[in-house]
């Protein structure tokens, strides 16, 4: 009896299947020994909801509701059936060409996996475990499913039952791992949660005004999600709050120290903040705004009693990172704060749970030290911070700076019924405040952009401009904001090292 094709492209594509399956089996099996968040299975999954644009998400949400997570791995797992299947095929003509294959997608969910904010490179570790498992397995299987191809062979059924078996193992054991995992996860989130202080003094709604709603604006006050993070910590550290708390020490009458616990005893105010990395290039994304609730830093160190002569305080995190801090930017009335909420949440570790600085008008290289630990009440004169023993400048004002969103450089844009193009954008200058956007089009006079609301001189701004007759063609737009103090930003073109990027905006587009 000779074995037809079709009966080998079926056992191929079930060893495909039967691989792929192991591939992410062991990954989820070796990702117990990493952090939960090194499973390929959500983190492929976190990244695929990234990617997505925010309409088709609006529109699978209305029609699963909270099963959208559930329809979002039933697809993946559709996915990752077909794509396994079709490697297996792949090795019906060379067996080879399927390993790579396979080799190659699970290079590539380690790669997805790795850059996800909350991971590290060595999360990486798991799914690349779990290709090197799922490759010679696909090997081995595939050289079973070939033999179906010659005759009198009973072996091919037997094969074909061997790929069935590994696959229903690989799914069971998988799920299991899954299982505890998911498990882990929500441990893990549980006991980063803490009845966050009801703050004294809450900081006004946002708005609706305040967002200018164009296709494309970034959201006025940014999901924890989407903010941007910065930092040297090759794995997020991961700080248990029964055991943290923070030392004041230094240029002080009494050193102080303070649990986790005591800190959140402490009257909070919140407030509405943007945070800027001084890498920031012109235009860049590397700016993101936030509601905070914490304890003003002013109060604690007025406990400890600040002596004269002091001008700076060294703020320490507990993986050694240092920012100098301004003495005055704490203790004036700008509502710097020890954070320990955003946006309503516990900080996301990545952006520094337990605790972390927040100050209104610094750079974050300055002032935003994640996972504080320590406060070194000190002069300038006398010590230095992480990024100033690296050419960065010791003080780091943010720098007024605006931005176009929309239309994006490059961009194709056509006018709408009215002949008209909308334009839009953000601008800070934090702690000073927006007092006007101006954009020019092409060399057309500069034009007043209409800004929306302003949450407070502590954020962004997000403006707009009604291009009223946009012209067919090539056109460049640019942008300029006026500070609060009346000040317009800088033409001068820096880039970010050592004080921060200037310069203005422009961006290039095609009206069609
Ligand atoms: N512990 C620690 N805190 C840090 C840093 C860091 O490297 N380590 N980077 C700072 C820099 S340069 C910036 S711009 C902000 C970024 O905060 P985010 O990651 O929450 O956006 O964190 C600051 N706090
Ligand atoms: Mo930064």
């Amino acid at each position: 009896m000779t074995a037809s094709p079709p009966a080998v492209r079926t056992r191929s594509a079930l060893a495909g299947v039967a691989a792929g399956l192991v591939l992410v089996a062991v990954a989820e099996l070796a990702s117990l020994l990493f952090s939960a968040s090194s499973a390929p299975f959500v983190a492929v999954g976190g990244a695929f909801v990234d990617l997505i644009p925010g309409a088709l998400k609006d529109v699978v949400v209305a029609l699963f509701g909270t099963a959208d997570k559930l329809v979002l791995f039933l697809c993946m797992g559709v996915v990752h059936l077909a794509l396994t299947a079709g490697i297996g095929l792949l090795g019906t003509r060379r067996i080879g060409d399927a390993v790579l294959a396979l080799t190659a997608l699970g290079v590539l969910a380690a790669v997805v996996v790795m850059t996800r904010p909350e991971n590290a490179p060595a999360s990486m570790l798991p799914t690349l475990l779990g290709t090197a498992v799922g490759a010679p397995a696909l090997l081995l299987l595939l050289r079973g499913a070939a033999r179906a191809r010659e005759p009198g062979d009973g072996a091919g059924r037997r094969d074909l039952l061997v790929s069935g078996a590994v696959a229903i193992g690989a799914v069971l054991l998988g799920a299991g791992a899954r299982v505890v995992n998911a498990g882990r996860s929500a441990a893990e989130a549980a006991a980063r949660r803490f009845t966050i202080p009801t703050p004294t003094a809450p900081a006004p709604a946002v708005p609706a005004s305040a967002q200018v709603t164009l296709e494309g604006m970034p959201d006025v006050v940014t999901t924890n999600t989407d903010f941007y993070r910065i930092d040297t910590a090759r794995a997020v550290p991961r700080v248990d709050p029964s055991t943290w708390s923070l030392r004041i020490v230094g240029l002080v009458d009494q050193e102080l120290t303070l649990s986790f616990e005591e800190l959140l005893a402490e009257p909070a105010i919140e407030t509405t903040v943007t945070l800027t990395c001084v890498s920031n290039t012109v235009g860049g994304d590397l700016a993101g705004n936030a509601r905070w609730i914490g304890v003003p830093v002013r109060t604690l160190l007025a406990r400890a009693g600040v002596q004269d002569g002091a001008d700076m305080v060294l703020s320490r995190s507990v993986d050694g990172f240092t920012a100098s801090t301004p003495l005055e930017a704490l203790t004036d009335d700008r509502d710097a704060i020890l954070a320990v909420a955003m946006n309503g949440e516990a900080l996301p570790p990545e952006h520094g749970y337990p605790v972390r600085m927040v100050v209104p008008g610094l750079y974050g290289y300055v002032s935003a030290t994640k996972w504080v630990e320590g406060l070194t009440v000190t002069r300038f004169a006398d010590a230095t911070a992480y990024w100033t023993d690296r050419g960065w400048s010791e003080k780091g004002p943010i720098k007024t700076a605006s931005r176009i969103d929309v239309p994006r450089d490059g961009a194709r844009v056509r006018a709408d019924d009215a002949g008209a193009v909308t334009l839009g954008g953000t601008a800070w200058a934090q702690h000073r405040g927006v007092n006007g956007v101006q954009v020019q089009l092409d060399d057309d006079p500069w034009q007043d952009a209409t800004l929306a609301t302003a949450i407070s001189g502590d954020t962004w701004v997000q403006w707009s401009l009604n291009w009223a007759d946009a012209t067919p063609g090539e056109h460049t737009a640019r942008v300029r904001a006026t500070d609060g103090t009346g000040e317009l930003q800088t033409s001068k073109v820096a880039s970010p090292a050592p004080d921060g990027a200037s310069g203005w905006h422009e961006v290039s587009f095609t009206v069609r």
